[in-house]
């Protein structure tokens, strides 16, 4: 029932698959067990970049113009400020209404949980809006250390959005971030210093073997959002061919948080568990004994 509302691409449907992916761990394995086996072959983009830099704003005109290409958007917003006040949420909502008066399905996804947590979420949510009939799925996140990484290894194009407002210079832009773009965007180019940028930003990373598309975008002026839309395109198809090599990265990655999850869950159980593990920390209280020297300990107890 679920799933052929799914494959028909209801929004109601989709709400209640992506609901169980974040909530409900038994019911989403079932669910992935049975919409696994035709996955993996919808585009995932990852859109980051610090806050403001105007990733909802170009989502929402960016998907309209993928609608005109023939393409079904849909979006996975990563919002880190999401469970605070839910304010960003509505906000981003309010961007991003045209795209969904014109079939783009969006979704946020609080960023607060265990490590490994968002990056399961986003994951399977991918692959429910995948089955739901979407290509390509962006994922919409705030380029603060950690989820930067995590993107990267979901992604198959990752793009990364700067613009001349938040001060962003050549200076500021971290290493990671000058790594991981297959697309860089200079957004807000209506703005004094976004030629300036867009040169540097040029200099300084467009000379790389990579060879990454470096362009310049203004949502406020509707400039470069069609190109954008047509580099995308072009990148998806290519991306399309190298699928099943970068599957295979993106796989070990998976497996890796879950594994590693899995065995987290163990230890802390183990932990509690285990008796030596409180005398061990009046050890520690009375200076007997220093924290490696416990800590080696109890590892060695475990991994005998
Ligand atoms: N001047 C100008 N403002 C923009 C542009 N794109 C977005 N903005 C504004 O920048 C602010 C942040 O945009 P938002 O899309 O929420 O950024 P996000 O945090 O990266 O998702 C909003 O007030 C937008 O209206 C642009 O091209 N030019
Ligand atoms: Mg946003």
């Amino acid at each position: 029932m679920l799933l052929d509302d799914l494959k028909k691409g209801k929004r109601g449907a989709i709400a209640k698959a992506i609901s169980i992916i974040e909530n409900d761990e038994e019911e989403a394995r079932k669910l992935i067990k049975k919409i696994f086996k035709t996955s993996g072959k919808s585009i995932i983009i990852g859109i980051t970049g610090p806050a403001g830099a105007g990733k909802s704003s170009l989502i929402n005109k960016t998907s309209v113009a993928l609608k005109k290409l023939g393409l079904k958007t849909a979006v996975l917003a990563v919002d880190p400020t999401s469970h605070i006040t839910g304010g960003a949420i509505l906000g981003d909502r309010v961007r991003m209404t045209e795209s969904t008066d014109s079939g783009v399905y969006i979704r946020s996804i609080a960023s607060r949980g265990a490590t490994g947590a968002v990056s399961h979420s986003i994951r399977n949510s991918i692959r429910v809006l995948e089955y739901a009939g979407f290509n390509p799925i962006m994922i919409e996140s705030v380029g603060a250390g950690q989820t930067e990484v995590e993107i990267a290894n979901i992604a198959d194009i990752t793009v990364v959005v700067f613009n001349p407002n938040t001060g962003d210079s050549i200076q500021t832009i971290k290493a990671g971030q000058t790594e991981i773009g297959d697309i860089y965007l200079i957004n807000k180019s209506d703005l004094d210093g976004a030629t300036q940028l867009y040169e540097s930003v040029k200099e300084f990373i467009g000379m790389t073997e990579r060879n990454p598309i470096i362009l310049q975008t203004s949502v406020k002026k509707n400039r470069g959002i069609d190109e954008f839309a047509k580099k995308l395109k072009e990148l998806m198809k290519q991306k399309m061919t190298s699928k099943k090599e970068q599957e295979i990265k993106q796989f070990e990655s998976e497996i890796k948080d879950i594994v590693l999850n899995n065995v987290r869950l163990r230890i802390d159980a183990l932990l509690e568990s285990d008796k030596n593990y409180s005398k061990y920390l009046k050890m520690l209280q009375s200076r007997n004994m220093d924290p490696f020297e416990v800590a080696d300990k109890i590892s060695r107890g475990i991994f005998k």
